[in-house]
């Protein structure tokens, strides 16, 4: 039966990170896969999570299952990181926590809930968006649609989305990214929130927010502005949450699909179904992640040392994008790339063509996405001239 199956080409992201080791090239830089990279280009275990560990090494007493819905203690640590200390979400008892394997586990559990109990309704994503985005939700049966959100000047185009959504039919599933948009780092104003919060209203859609790289943009609760005022504002949404980038902890596989209804009732209704979506899946999540995160999140002297690893993070990529600009001047390239300073998180939608990449790829060493797309973690105050200098050659 095998004979009829036809290969096809891998994940073009994770092809990257095969091509870059196999490439010779003694000054290469990689900005290709989205892990953060340190100045030395590693990508290190955090000092808290080495400290969680060892203390789950030591007080661990069993590997037993924790349950569909994962550990409580991990629930209970990251409703609050999500939705605010002090949400009255959390007050009224209309959010529900399940542990993942990752941010894509949730959004695969929230993709079959949606098929399942939501059947009929499509869903709503941004043009670009996170290839596995594409993927997950056609995988379980919904139909996908896109809305722009990228002009051809390489510019947020939010008139162009907000106009696409008012069209979106009643009751569809509009997927939006919280902050640090993969793959462009466009984000949403404040105020443009807002304006989608009315169109959501309005259409009376179901949001489904991912949220992939809380703490990376400007702050961890200036980040979940968008998720906290939709939360607040509306009787139902669905937020995929993970913990891979703002804790390191990629590997691990460490997220949680959070289900916000209208009141507890509702919540506990829907949580019921969840548990089964995930134990059709994979049965239980992987417990070490979720531990790794409680531990940290309920220790008094590991919390401070955490934010201020992540602060560090976050601060050295805003300084890379600014400085990367300003290594551009020379050239007379800073105004074309101004918007590298401006887009947040771990990405930047360059501008630069398909053809400009491959170049980039062939006679530099500098390996990133086709769309243009780079990992501005992979940048660093030493490959910075060098950088600029390939953005100008191939602009020439
Ligand atoms: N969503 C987006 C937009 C992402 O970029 C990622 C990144 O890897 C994820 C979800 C899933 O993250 P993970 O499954 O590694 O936690
Ligand atoms: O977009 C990225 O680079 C990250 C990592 O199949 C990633 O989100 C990329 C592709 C993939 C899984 C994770």
């Amino acid at each position: 039966m095998f004979e009829q199956i036809e290969r096809v080409p891998g994940d073009a992201i994770l092809g990257l990170i095969e091509a870059f080791k196999k490439d010779t090239n003694p000054q290469k830089v990689d900005l290709g896969v989205g892990v953060y990279r340190d100045s030395q280009g590693n990508t290190p275990i955090m000092r808290a999570v080495k400290e969680a560990e060892a203390r789950l090494l030591k007080n661990e007493t069993t590997k037993t299952y924790i349950g569909s819905h994962g550990a409580p203690a991990y629930g209970n640590v990251v409703l609050p990181m999500v939705l605010g200390e002090n949400s009255p979400v959390l007050d009224a008892g209309r959010a529900s926590a399940t542990q993942s394997p990752g941010g894509t586990g949730a959004l695969r559990l929230a993709a079959d809930f949606i098929a399942t109990q939501l059947p009929g309704k499509d869903i709503w994503v941004s043009d670009p968006t996170w290839p596995n985005h594409l993927g997950i939700f056609p995988a379980a049966g919904i139909k996908l649609h896109k809305y722009p959100y990228v002009d051809a000047d390489n510019r947020l185009d939010f008139d162009g989305m907000l106009s696409a959504l008012k069209q979106i039919p009643e009751g569809d599933v509009v997927l939006l990214h919280a902050c640090c948009h993969n793959p462009t780092g466009f984000d949403l104003s404040q105020d443009q929130w807002k304006q989608v919060l009315e169109v959501v209203r309005e259409r009376n859609l179901l949001p489904l927010v991912d949220f992939a790289y809380q703490g990376f943009g400007e702050g961890l609760d200036e980040d979940a502005y968008g998720v906290r005022l939709l939360a607040e504002s509306l009787d139902e949404m669905i937020i995929t949450s993970s913990c891979s980038k703002n804790f390191g902890i990629y590997c691990e596989r460490t997220g949680c699909l959070i289900m916000v209804a209208k009141d507890n009732e509702q919540m506990e209704n829907v949580r019921s179904q969840i548990a089964i979506v995930a134990r059709e899946n994979y049965s239980n999540p992987p417990a070490h992640g979720g531990s790794i995160v409680s531990e940290i999140l309920s220790s008094d002297d590991l919390i401070p040392v955490w934010r201020d690893e992540l602060t560090e993070m976050r601060d050295r990529i805003n300084t890379l994008r600014r400085d990367f600009v300003e290594a551009l001047k020379p050239y007379g390239l800073d105004q074309k790339y101004a918007c590298i300073a401006e887009q947040r998180g771990m990405f930047s939608y360059t501008g630069l063509t398909p053809e400009q990449v491959d170049r980039l790829r062939d006679e530099f060493g500098i390996y990133m996405v086709r769309s243009g797309r780079a990992n501005v973690a992979g940048f660093s105050h030493e490959n910075l001239p060098y950088l600029a200098k390939a953005f100008a050659a191939v602009n020439s």
